[in-house]
């Protein structure tokens, strides 16, 4: 099975209890192995200030779901918790689930871009990435990932202590 990873941000609504939930949701994926979540991650929001910070993390999972079929999931779970897609860029939302990997797959499709196109630039999703992916996993067209750490080591996130 492709080994997926999914990044998860949300600034609404109590963004903990938002990936909270989605985390369950992930893990209720139907011909999908649950692997981990990164621990989560206060973030400034990339895009217009004037919105609250992100809270942002990286689950990893093993599926056999394909890429188009996972998307749909992804983006149900998204409605469900109430996300409304707006016209602004990079707007604050509820919850938001990008599809980083699937496996070595490179995808350009209307619907689809994998690896996510600005994967590399941000930090809220290379910090977390490194927290549960080998810092040799090659991220195709884009290189080894322990090669993405040092650009992003001065970055302002602040990791939020689980609480159990
Ligand atoms: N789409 C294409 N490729 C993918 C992919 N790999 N994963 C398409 C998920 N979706 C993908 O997404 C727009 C369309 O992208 C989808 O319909 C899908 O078919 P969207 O979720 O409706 O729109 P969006 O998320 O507002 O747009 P965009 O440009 O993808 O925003 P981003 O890149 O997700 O950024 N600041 C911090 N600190 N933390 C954040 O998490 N997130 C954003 C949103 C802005 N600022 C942030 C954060
Ligand atoms: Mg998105």
């Amino acid at each position: 099975m492709p080994e997926v990873y999914i990044a998860l941000g949300s600034n609404l609504d109590d963004p903990v209890r938002q990936l909270d939930q989605a985390v369950a949701a992930l893990k209720a994926l139907p011909k999908t192995h649950w692997h981990v979540v990164s621990p989560y991650y206060y973030s400034k929001p990339m895009g217009p200030d004037d919105q609250p910070d992100y809270v942002n993390a990286v689950a990893r999972i093993d599926t056999r779901l394909t890429p188009l079929a996972l998307l749909d999931r992804l983006q149900w779970i998204e409605r469900r918790q109430g996300r409304v897609r707006k016209s602004v860029r990079w707007g604050p939302r509820t919850l938001d689930l990008d599809l980083l990997l699937y496996g070595r797959k490179r995808i350009r499709q209307r619907r689809l871009i994998v690896p996510h196109y600005d994967l590399a630039e941000r930090d809220f999703v290379i910090i977390p990435l490194l927290d549960v992916a080998n810092g040799d996993l090659n991220i195709p067209g884009i290189g080894l990932l322990s090669a993405l750490k040092q650009k992003h080591k001065k970055s302002g996130l602040v990791k939020i202590v689980q609480h159990v």
